[in-house]
């Protein structure tokens, strides 16, 4: 059990549909702290960094260009666990497997089209929370 930052991002699938609010509402209620919030027109190198582990994937066109289409938002969370406990909010990766009541499972159906992302373990969040904020621009 540890205090934790994960880098939780509201990306264009939710922040189209004005889902920006229902996210950062979960994530109050659910009694994390928000450290850092800011909405970000994305360069494709930024996604590109982001998305580095999946490179060679075949759809990582697809994902670049589905990053960078709108603006996304990004948000710096702190809690116990901080970084499990996003992840069981936001839900399995394909949605059509998420539960009711995560994020996902509550609305998407579709894969590329999931709403928000998670970082995948603390070491993921230090990179991530490096890539997407400067320090000046976090709460201590
Ligand atoms: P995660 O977001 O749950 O961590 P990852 O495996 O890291 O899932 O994949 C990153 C994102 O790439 C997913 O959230 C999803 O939107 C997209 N994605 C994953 N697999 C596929 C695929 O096979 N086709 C299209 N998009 C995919
Ligand atoms: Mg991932």
């Amino acid at each position: 059990m540890a205090v934790e930052r994960t880098f939780l991002m509201v990306k264009p699938s939710g922040t189209e549909r004005g889902l920006t609010g229902e996210v950062i509402r979960r994530v109050e209620q659910r009694g994390l702290k928000i450290k850092g919030l800011k909405q970000v027109k994305v360069s494709k190198k930024l996604a590109q960094d982001h998305y580095d582990e999946h490179r060679a994937r075949p759809f990582f066109g697809e994902l670049i260009a589905g990053l960078t289409r709108s603006p996304v938002v990004g948000i710096v969370v702190e809690g116990e666990s901080a970084v499990a406990v996003v992840r069981s909010m936001l839900g399995t990766t394909n949605p059509v497997d998420s539960a009711p009541g995560t994020i996902r499972g509550d609305f998407a159906t579709e894969l590329a089209e999931n709403i928000a992302h998670g970082s995948d373990s603390v070491k993921s969040a230090k990179r991530e929370i490096a890539l997407w904020f400067d320090k000046t621009e976090l709460a201590k």
